[in-house]
């Protein structure tokens, strides 16, 4: 390609307004102010075509967990390009990047998820998980139990049954949904529990409160009808709400109780963005199905994946029937290979062990220390190498802006403006950097993400 100029930027924008449709954009708005044209990335940091640098505080969309420019993961899949760039697994076939993929995964996951299916999206794998569940109580003689609940502010993806089963109310009206069968419950968000309308209490009362609201809609509907229950070990694109410790043990006991499938959604967590490689060993989840994808493959390669608990495992073979399902691409050889080198790499590096007890409570406390007594920062929260700062009218007080006022986008703006991807969810500003980041990459987010914090006070006042 020929190198970056400014011209060239133009072109691109041109080209893009002219063809391109992006994902939960207004187009129509980006095309009247020109698309950023991202044009190479190397560790932690991004370059856009005007030749600006950029750190990722967000590794890609929460994904690039061994960083940009890992020649390894280009070479292993190079190599499987050469030699067997596509065949599939319908046909009684496998190929051995994906034998040995389900293999290592097996060895990663918790105790009991021994076997997994494979997809090219958390969409997928959720809609696959989904599919699976309502087959499980076929299965079982429960056709009736068909309800699928799930969270307030839940992000579980984008196709029918994955848009069906998000919380985020924005993501339905557009396309009639949620589709039948699917309910939802409240969310562990203690921080907004106030504006949310409850009762002042600690997070530990919290957690068992949000929890026994599941139990109340499990028997309003009846335990009969209800087939799973949906969750991210802690809310990513929700807002990075991590649940109080109270929270998961009282949920698994009511799933118990009520003979409800427990589906994990790891997209975000899993691949050790918690300090673990899966959010169900940080919180001590033991659950039915798991879903996984984004960090399988560092993002190198589209791949998901689908994990069952011996539960559904068993009465999935027992069945001893063809399983209905399965994409051209599920277990493609090229993104098998480079997932498979990926855990290599993160094994070998010591990635999820280093984001546990190294870089990621470095990562912890110079957020504490730099935003604790912020003005404008009414809660830090984080674990490993994920953290939310809550942006605030008046702290202590947990309550927020007006909507309208849209303070996260502001903030980051200027995020950008200073060379730093910090997303904003509502007025969350939130980080999940590369699990590869050093300490002195820390310290550049944290100073950028308190230059456009710091920006963002004095434009309300504050400072
Ligand atoms: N589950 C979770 C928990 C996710 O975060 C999906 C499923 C869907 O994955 P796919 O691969 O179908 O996109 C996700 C995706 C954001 C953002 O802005 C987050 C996601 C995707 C796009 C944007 O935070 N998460």
């Amino acid at each position: 390609m020929t190198s970056p100029t400014h011209n060239l930027t133009r072109h691109w924008q041109e080209l893009d307004a002219a063809h391109h449709i992006h994902p939960f954009t207004d187009t129509a708005a980006l095309n009247r102010e020109g698309v950023r044209v991202i044009t190479r990335a190397d560790g932690v940091y991004l370059w856009d075509s005007e030749g600006a640098r950029l750190i990722d505080g967000m590794a890609g969309l929460w994904c690039v967990q061994v960083g940009y420019g890992n020649k390894e993961l280009a070479e292993a899949g190079y190599e499987a390009l050469k030699t067997l760039p596509y065949y599939n697994h319908f046909f009684k076939t496998s190929n051995p990047w994906t034998i040995e993929l389900a293999r290592k995964l097996a060895s990663l996951l918790p105790e009991g998820h021994e076997r997994v299916l494979f997809a090219n999206s958390g969409s997928e794998a959720n809609d696959t998980a989904l599919k699976l569940i309502r087959y499980y109580w076929n299965l079982k003689g429960k056709p009736e139990k068909k309800i699928h609940l799930s969270r307030d502010y839940a992000y579980h993806g984008v196709t029918m049954a994955a848009a069906s089963l998000s919380g985020l109310t924005p993501m339905h009206p557009q396309w009639d949904l949620p589709l039948p069968g699917f309910q939802k419950v409240p969310t562990p968000y203690w921080f907004g529990a106030l504006a949310a309308g409850y009762d002042d209490m600690g997070p530990d009362e919290f957690g068992v409160l949000i929890a026994q609201k599941l139990e109340e809609k499990i028997l309003a509907l009846g335990p009969g009808h209800v087939a799973s229950f949906s969750a991210e070990p802690v809310q990513g694109a929700g807002g990075v709400i991590f649940p109080p410790a109270t929270y998961w043990p009282e949920v698994q006991r009511i799933c118990k109780k009520y003979d409800v499938l427990l589906h994990l959604d790891e997209v975000i967590t899993g691949f050790g963005r918690t300090g673990e490689w899966f959010g169900a060993q940080t919180y001590g989840i033991d659950s039915d199905i798991m879903v996984m994808a984004k960090g399988l493959s560092s993002g190198y390669q589209p791949i998901s994946a689908i994990s069952l608990g011996a539960r559904m495992a068993d009465a999935l073979l027992a069945a001893n029937e063809e399983l209905v399902h399965g994409f051209t691409y599920s277990g493609h050889p090229v993104a098998s290979a480079v997932a498979l080198k990926n855990l290599e790499v993160m094994e070998r590096e010591h990635l999820v062990e280093r984001v546990k007890s190294d870089i990621g409570p470095t990562f912890q406390r110079r957020l504490r220390e730099t935003f604790a007594d912020h003005p404008l920062v009414g809660d830090v929260r984080g674990l490993g190498l994920l953290a939310a700062l809550e942006l605030v009218p008046e702290k202590p007080k947990r309550r927020f802006f007006p909507r309208d006022r849209d303070v996260g986008t502001q903030c980051r703006n200027y995020c950008f403006k200073n060379g730093l991807v910090m997303r904003a969810i509502r007025d969350t500003m939130v980080l999940a950097p590369p699990l590869v980041i050093s300490e002195s990459e820390v310290e550049e987010i944290i100073s950028k993400a308190k230059d456009a914090i710091d920006s963002t006070a004095k434009d309300l006042g504050k400072l």
